[in-house]
């Protein structure tokens, strides 16, 4: 399969990983947006949240409480941070592997562009 994602997963293609256990990863952006940009993606191949199904409440609960602890280990807990999960085309989803950025380290603008 061509998924990036699904190859950083297995090591094929190189990261710089924040975090992983047997369910998620966690990585540093290519190119982050912030001081702090990390993506947190499921191991298992999931499109997007539009594939989310009734099989997937434990993982993607999961990965609140993950995210949670990351951005802990981040530094940002304290200072706030931002998680976003682009969706589909218009939702600016280029890579199609779910995946969460974790946004911090500076002062997040509100409407997004
Ligand atoms: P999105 O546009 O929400 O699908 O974000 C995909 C992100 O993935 C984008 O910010 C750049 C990042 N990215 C793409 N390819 C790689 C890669 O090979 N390694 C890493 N670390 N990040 C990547």
């Amino acid at each position: 399969m061509g998924c990036i994602f699904c190859k950083i997963v297995s090591g094929e293609i190189p990261s710089d990983k924040v975090y992983e256990d047997e369910k998620i990863l966690a990585f540093r952006d290519l190119n982050p947006e912030a001081p702090q940009h990390v993506l947190i993606i499921p191991k298992v191949h999931l499109t997007s949240i539009s594939e989310a199904t009734d099989e997937h409440i434990e993982l993607l609960g999961y990965m609140q409480i993950k995210i949670a602890e990351i951005a802990k280990k981040l530094g940002v807990d304290q200072s706030g941070f931002r998680i976003v999960a682009n969706t589909g085309d218009e939702g600016g989803q280029t890579v199609h592997h779910l995946h969460y950025h974790l946004l911090g380290g500076r002062f997040m603008q509100w409407p997004p562009g």
